[in-house]
């Protein structure tokens, strides 16, 4: 088999051509945080993404077939399904947070959807809405409405991504929440195969993927603390950075609380030890 040719680079990711059906997806141990990467890495959350993203593709394959071909013995590569990359992002909120927030408060509406009056920030939505965005190759994604979606992808398949995506939201979202974790909204990237059928693909409500409250700290009318992040934030907010590139670099401290959230957050959803994913990433698609 000739050597893996990279494709493409992310933020916290790398992606790699198996052949001409296969893509490898690498997951690094760098942290965003203001949208700047960080120079300190926290170790292990590239695994524990990978493997919560495998772990959710495993238990939504009911509802829809996903990307996800076998997980390397390092615990953060996965060797996927090579798709056609439909170009919306399918968001879905079943919180006001961000940018809905945002543009609720300018607007009432988020995406199209006119939402009851006088919610305040971080409340429950009555029921979750799907709310597209644009792929900006730099820069910010921009929320459009459904109708734009629908003219960027079809009507049929915007229907087709819109009932799926909040189905897996509904799914996840219960999950996480039964057990203490709140998934605020979340990203999910779809693909079509070479069959013209629908395959979740990219990452999966993982917390770079998706809002992660604690549950037992959410409050409406605040900005919850960030399950994964807020030592990060917490800790940048002391510096008086500018939140431009280059950003700051960790103290062990600040690392080490951080990683163990992403461990937390990883056992308390998969149920699996994160010393067991790594001893065998096989253990949280059983
Ligand atoms: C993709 C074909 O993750 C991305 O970029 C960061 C490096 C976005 N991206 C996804 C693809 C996938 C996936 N996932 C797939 N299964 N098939 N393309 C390309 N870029």
């Amino acid at each position: 088999m000739p050597d893996a040719v990279h494709v493409a680079s992310g933020k916290v990711r790398e992606i790699y051509a198996l052949d001409d059906d296969r893509l490898l997806l690498v997951a690094s141990d760098r942290i965003s945080t203001f949208d700047v990467v960080l120079p300190t890495p926290v170790p292990d959350k590239g695994r524990v993404l990978t493997g919560l993203s495998a772990f959710w593709f495993a238990r939504t394959e009911d509802i829809v077939p996903h990307h996800l071909l076998a997980l390397r013995d390092d615990g953060r590569s996965t060797e996927c399904r090579r798709l056609e990359m439909l170009p919306i992002e399918c968001v879905v909120r079943g919180y006001l947070a961000g940018s809905g927030w945002k543009d609720y408060k300018a607007t009432g509406e988020v995406c199209g959807h006119r939402l009851p009056e006088g919610l305040v920030e971080s409340a429950q939505l009555p029921s979750p809405i799907f709310t597209p965005a644009t792929k900006a190759q730099t820069g910010h994604d921009e929320n459009i409405t459904g109708e734009q979606a629908a003219e960027l992808i079809g009507d049929e398949r915007f229907a087709e991504v819109e009932e799926t995506s909040i189905q897996l939201y509904r799914y996840a979202s219960g999950w996480a929440r039964e057990r203490g974790i709140i998934l605020a909204d979340t990203k999910l990237e779809f693909g079509v195969d070479e069959r013209g059928r629908l395959v979740l693909g990219d990452e999966a409500f993982t917390p770079d993927s998706s809002r992660f409250w604690p549950a037992d700290e959410y409050a409406p009318d605040s900005t919850p603390p960030s399950f994964d992040k807020q030592f990060v934030r917490d800790y940048c907010e002391t510096l008086g950075w500018d939140k431009t590139d280059p950003g700051p670099e960790l103290p062990e401290d600040v690392v080490a609380g951080t990683r163990a959230r992403y461990l937390e957050a990883f056992e308390r959803l998969t149920e699996v030890e994160f010393d067991d994913y790594v001893d065998d990433p096989d253990a949280v698609l059983r």
